[in-house]
């Protein structure tokens, strides 16, 4: 991917565990990889089609200064945050602070943490079968969407279907979502565990009756195994009520296990299920 490189950036602040550094600041070095598409702007030589670099590092300044930090680590953490959130452009950054006068009653040439922070792509699957289930899906879908961090990108329609594992309830109401996101899988999940408890989602009876299900289903390319997050999503091969709507938002996207496309994994399941 194309870069613009912006190095040792000096801005005067006031981050810093010691009172004397908020009280009287100090100086840091900021250095960033921004990544992003250049050739439009190559090819057009068209400033719009590109980051302005010197009014980002102006942008960065003001932003840089107008907070106070303890930790270099979330000075850096607002900072990327800042510039993925305010330039669409910019998919990912990679960024060093350094603080070449810091405190520390030692001679270092500089302490500096490094940051290297990106959208990543997501696929989640919702579901519900009780209360008034289409609206808890259009509610789900818009606190996603109304968070800073997350925000939905493709809803495929939603499909009526009958209850998988434990059949002794109401039909459900189903369907996916592609959504692009700053955060960890970790971070994700309990993301979306507090939408299903804003949703009043009760755990009772396992794969029993739900106000709404949120499911990470996949996230870049990643195959994760931790206990909280098994990416991608262990039974979403197995489960048409997740391969027909994904295979509306995604047909062309490769399960990263399987190793095979989504339009093939429901024509396979279509195949057994017969
Ligand atoms: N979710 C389950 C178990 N069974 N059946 C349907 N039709 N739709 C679901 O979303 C569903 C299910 C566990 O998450
Ligand atoms: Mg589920
Ligand atoms: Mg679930």
């Amino acid at each position: 991917m194309d870069k613009i490189y912006i190095e040792e950036l000096e801005i005067f602040a006031n981050h810093g565990v010691f009172k004397e550094e908020k009280k009287l600041g100090q100086k840091f070095l900021i250095s960033l990889e921004l990544f992003l598409d250049l050739s439009e702007a190559g090819k057009s030589d068209n400033l719009e089609k590109t980051v302005h670099y010197g009014l980002l590092c102006e942008k960065i300044e003001e932003e840089f200064k107008s907070k106070t930090f303890d930790l270099l680590e979330a000075a850096a953490e607002n900072l990327a945050q800042f510039i993925l959130l305010n330039y669409d452009k910019i998919e990912r950054v990679k960024l060093m602070i350094k603080k070449p006068w810091a405190p520390i009653g030692k001679s270092v040439k500089y302490a500096a943490v490094e940051l290297d922070r990106k959208w990543h792509n997501t696929y989640i699957a919702f579901g519900s079968n009780l209360g008034n289930k289409k609206e808890n899906i259009y509610n789900a879908i818009e606190y996603i969407n109304s968070s800073t961090h997350t925000k939905v990108i493709k809803v495929s329609s939603l499909y009526e279907t009958k209850p998988v594992g434990y059949e002794n309830q109401d039909n459900f109401i189903n369907g996916t979502l592609q959504a692009k996101t700053l955060l960890s899988p970790k971070e994700l999940i309990a993301f979306l565990l507090d939408v299903e408890k804003k949703l009043k989602r009760e755990r009772t009876i396992k794969w029993g009756p739900r106000t709404i299900d949120l499911d990470v289903l996949l996230y870049d390319n990643l195959i994760t195994s931790f206990e909280e997050i098994v990416i991608p999503h262990p039974r979403m091969h197995e489960r048409m009520f997740v391969l027909e709507p994904l295979c509306e938002i995604a047909p062309y996207v490769i399960h990263p296990i399987l190793d095979k496309r989504i339009y093939e994994l429901k024509e396979l399941l279509c195949k057994i299920q017969k």
